[in-house]
């Protein structure tokens, strides 16, 4: 069965325009996550699987940029995804703001079928409230691919030698 390991890192938020809001940061919460779907026949459904967080922070803890920086996170995750699967990347960021409510900056549910995983930037929509505006940049690396599962049959090395006194 064909499969691709690949890793997908979330490298950095950037403040590309505080706009209207207060002082010269934006305080940016929200959260990315990555997993792979998989359909099942049985139930008609597409489940998730090896979920694994990027990022989280909440409003409480959200994080002052400055405009025309970036937050450096540099996060990666890895999965498999086998033939028929594919990867899911979720995300949404949001601005704190002390007077009334927060502002949503948006949201992403990107997936990608088997083959249209591929080494590279991930593009992305630009997170934006009026003209307060982020930009996320994340990347996938197809680190190994093929078409067998390396988990199955034997191990790539085996022991030549053994080890009794
Ligand atoms: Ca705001
Ligand atoms: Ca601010
Ligand atoms: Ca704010």
């Amino acid at each position: 069965m064909a499969f691709k390991k690949v890793v997908v890192k979330l490298h950095n938020i950037q403040n590309v325009n505080t706009g209207d809001d207060p002082g010269t940061e934006l305080e940016i919460f929200g959260r990315f996550d990555v997993a792979r779907l998989s359909f099942d026949p049985d139930i008609g459904e597409l489940l998730s699987f090896d979920a694994q967080n990027l990022w989280n922070v909440s409003g409480d803890g959200a994080v002052d940029i400055e405009q025309g920086t970036a937050l450096i996170l540099e996060r990666s995750a890895t999965l498999q995804v086998n033939q028929g699967e594919v990867l899911q990347i979720t995300g949404h960021l949001g601005e704190q703001d002390d007077i009334g409510q927060n502002d949503q900056l948006g949201s992403i549910d990107l997936r990608f079928p088997l083959n249209n995983i591929a080494t590279g930037l991930v593009s992305l929509p630009a997170f934006q409230e009026s003209d307060q505006i982020a930009t996320v940049k994340m990347s996938m690396a197809v680190g190994q691919q093929g078409e067998s599962s390396p988990h199955a049959g034997a191990p790539p090395h085996a022991v030549a030698f053994d080890d009794e006194p």
